[in-house]
């Protein structure tokens, strides 16, 4: 039985990668390495998460010893930058909290890039809703020193993508490029344990995720298709609206249940509000491996090309059908232009 294997036959987060890795003749074990260390900052992050609210309660933050407490997005960043350094597998991070990049100690450095919201969604500790950690990673094509171009890329160039949920349960979902596989933490084992393996997304889902809050600053396309998801005019079944406000919460639900998350662009941010880099192109990469989509408002999200670390996009993703009205949407108006 399932249960049986799943405790004696630990199928862990490293073995699965090992697995993976061992289809590559040329690998060195390095992906591995660089993974473990990010595990080891997803594993820091969810035990000062289910913290937090303790230590605000107890007075644990900083007022005791005097010294100012950290706020846990900027903590967790420094967590995630010392692990993936000392990993000696990387030679440049972007994260959203640096303004700059990272370029590693030659003396420290490895073959990755890898791009990071150490803590995405951080207003929402306070009410105890699900935040998380996203990351997409490239590989760096050539031997002499790395520079920006070397994280300006496409994101179909990453060569892995995932996020880590702190919710009810910590669970890493990861693609290394065939397939998406979520993992759950046993804080008894200290393990991620494999607990979705080979996920797919519905291919039409009955889920709208946006904030409509902004609805009076959308473009045609999407204030038509939020018309249309909520006012049917014909046969097709109700839809629903949820929208946490946390990406990895609002993405993970999509992923699982099918439907489709909108950041639009609009009057106010005509180049939408989520970061290329470290939200769009993991979301995009991981829809993708799960027979979804994403798209720009433009294009593919993953064919865009960034001029500048912390650039913004729109986003449209989830279930493949659901995509696909919107760009139909999108291409409608091209024509009319
Ligand atoms: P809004 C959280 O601040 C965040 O960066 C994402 O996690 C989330 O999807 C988005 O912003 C929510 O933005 O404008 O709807 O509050």
């Amino acid at each position: 039985h399932a249960a049986d294997a799943h405790r004696t036959d630990l199928m862990t987060i490293t073995r699965y990668v090992l697995n993976e890795q061992s289809k590559h003749a040329e690998s060195r074990g390095d992906f591995t390495i660089l993974l473990n260390h990010i595990v080891l900052g997803c594993k820091f992050v969810c035990s000062s998460v289910n913290k937090a609210g303790l230590a605000k309660l107890i007075g644990l933050a900083g007022e005791t010893n005097g010294e100012e407490q950290k706020k846990l997005d900027v903590l967790s960043n420094e967590v995630f930058v010392k692990a993936l350094v000392s990993s000696g597998r990387t030679c440049i991070l972007v994260s959203e909290e640096d303004e700059e990049a990272t370029f590693v100690d030659p003396a420290k450095r490895g073959r990755y890039c890898v791009c990071f919201d150490p803590l995405d969604g951080s207003s929402n500790i306070d009410c105890g809703v699900s935040i998380g950690t996203i990351f997409g990673i490239y590989m760096i094509k050539h031997d002499g020193e790395p520079t920006l171009a070397d994280v300006l890329q496409p994101g179909k160039n990453m060569l892995a993508a995932g996020y880590c949920m702190y919710g009810s349960s910590c669970t890493l979902v990861l693609s290394t490029g065939s397939g998406v596989n979520g993992f759950t933490l046993d804080p008894s084992l200290g393990e991620f344990i494999l607990t979705h393996p080979n996920i797919k997304i519905p291919k039409k889902g009955k889920i709208y995720s946006v904030n409509e809050g902004n609805a009076k600053n959308w473009d045609e396309p999407t204030a038509k298709f939020v018309e249309k998801c909520k006012f049917l005019n014909d046969s097709s079944p109700p839809r629903s609206l949820r929208y946490i406000g946390s990406m990895v919460a609002d993405v993970h639900r999509t992923l699982l249940y099918g439907g489709i998350f909108l950041y639009p662009a609009d009057k106010k941010s005509p180049n939408g509000k989520l970061r290329v880099l470290y939200e769009v192109f993991p979301m995009s990469f991981l829809m993708e491996q799960a027979g979804g989509q994403a798209f720009t408002g433009k294009q593919r999200a993953l064919d865009l090309v960034p001029k500048t670390i912390h650039e913004r996009s729109p986003i449209f993703l989830g279930s493949y059908d659901d995509v696909e009205e919107i760009k139909v949407l999108y291409a409608a108006q091209e024509n009319k232009e």
